[in-house]
């Protein structure tokens, strides 16, 4: 197989999908077995392609190419490495192989850049197993809250606990950060996890920004009773109360153009014979802007709170995560624009990420653009994913040429 090609790029995709702590789908969370596994294949891949291969004191898998002096400002490549529940091998993975195969592409034409690279492999994008989303790039970002450290995973393993479980020193976290360092910028490319570009008929496209989204967990609680003997008029129903949320969650939403979803929810004692007394439920909430977000999570919260006092149940919140809404540096996403028309699409399309990245924390390190890539039917967060390969030559291509814009626009800049 040619090195660095795209054919060898989706091969690696194929290898990190065996790397799953589950069979149905890959499942790949942060601080896991599987986690160190991948980071591990992955260094070996960085260091191929001419990186020098270190694992974060967050978990990162990070890979540096120094630059011509040693104060050069570094440029980042990257998305992540772990995985929903259940996750096609594409989201994150294909990103972040990609910027190493453009390392490669690049040193093995002998190509000199005005500053150093590094492709991070993210740990935790998803939040899959802590709740809170994009851990390992606010560790990169220098945004990591201590707070977290008492976050718990469903077995009741803490943050903490889990570093110190993976070989980590928890006291350490902030030698992840590269808050302070001259840098470049941040790109990223990514499936678009949407049908946008497929409807389009184009391979390629450049992000204008990234939706906010909230995180938060819900419950609902009533009393257990006898699913027989106890009169409707007396029920405190708690899973009739959260039926009636998830429904206005879609109505709300929808109205105003956000994107509100319940992926969660578990009723307790959880029988069929038992009135469910307690309910916890997920919700998940995204818009353009942060406003508008934040307006319909009002109207949500006054439904529930409705819905509950009609039934005499207690509605309680916790919110896990909120990101906020940001939009790509215009030079950067000039450069990701110029890197798609090389690739041969003479006026690329441009695009809002729905789905949340990386580069939305590393956002408030420094600017980022992102390259978005078609996938079959707009298909992500499933075992189905998938991309043709013709278009991962393209973004191989345009990623190149991205990286190759933006050292022409440093040069300028400094000339
Ligand atoms: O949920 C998201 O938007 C992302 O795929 N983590
Ligand atoms: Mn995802
Ligand atoms: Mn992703």
């Amino acid at each position: 197989m040619t090195p660095f090609s795209a054919d060898e790029v989706l091969a690696r995709c194929d290898v990190l999908a065996g790397i799953s702590a589950a069979t149905d789908g890959i499942e790949r969370a942060y601080l896991t077995p599987e986690h160190a596994r991948a980071n591990w294949t992955v260094g070996e891949w960085m260091d191929a392609a001419g990186l020098d291969a270190w694992q974060d004191a967050a978990g990162n898998q990070r890979g540096t190419l120094a630059g011509p002096t040693a104060d050069a400002p570094i440029l980042l490549l990257g998305s992540h490495l772990d995985t929903v529940p259940g996750a096609g091998r594409y989201d994150g993975i294909l990103g972040t192989l990609l910027a190493i195969a453009v390392v490669g592409r690049l040193r093995a034409r002998g190509v000199e850049l005005p500053f150093g690279l590094e492709v991070i492999g993210f740990a935790d994008e998803e939040g899959t197993r802590f709740g809170r989303t994009l851990l390992g790039s606010c560790a990169v970002a220098g945004t990591w809250q201590e707070s977290w450290w008492g976050l718990r995973d469903a077995h009741g393993t803490t943050v903490r606990d889990a570093f110190i479980a993976f070989g980590l020193d928890p006291a350490r976290v902030g030698d992840a950060s590269l808050r302070g360092q001259s840098i470049v910028g941040y790109l990223e490319a990514h499936i678009e996890q949407g049908p946008l570009l497929q409807d389009a008929d184009r391979a390629l496209g450049v992000v204008e920004g990234i939706m906010g989204a909230r995180r938060f967990e819900l419950q609902m609680t009533g009393e257990a009773g006898h699913a027989g003997g106890m009169p409707y008029g007396r029920r405190r129903d708690a899973l009739l109360g959260a039926s009636e949320v998830v429904t206005a969650v879609e109505a709300l939403a929808r109205d105003a153009g956000a994107i509100g979803t319940v992926g969660r929810l578990h009723a307790y004692p959880g029988a069929m014979n038992v009135i469910p007394g307690r309910v916890e439920f997920s919700l998940d909430l995204r818009a353009e802007t942060d406003a508008l977000r934040d307006r319909v999570w009002r109207e949500i919260e006054e439904a529930a709170l409705k819905a509950a006092a009609s039934r005499n149940l207690a509605f309680d919140v916790h919110e896990l995560h909120a990101a906020r809404a940001t939009h790509v540096a215009a030079p950067l996403a000039a450069a990701v624009e110029a890197g798609i028309r090389a690739s041969g699409d003479a006026a690329p399309m441009r695009l809002l990420s729905k789905a949340g990245h990386d580069a939305m924390a590393i956002a408030d390190l420094c600017d980022y653009a992102m390259l978005f890539i078609r996938c079959k039917d707009g298909v992500s967060h499933h075992r189905d994913e998938s991309v043709r390969a013709d278009d991962v030559a393209l973004a191989l291509d345009a990623f190149e040429a991205t990286v190759l814009a933006v050292a022409d626009a440093h040069d300028r800049a400094h000339d």
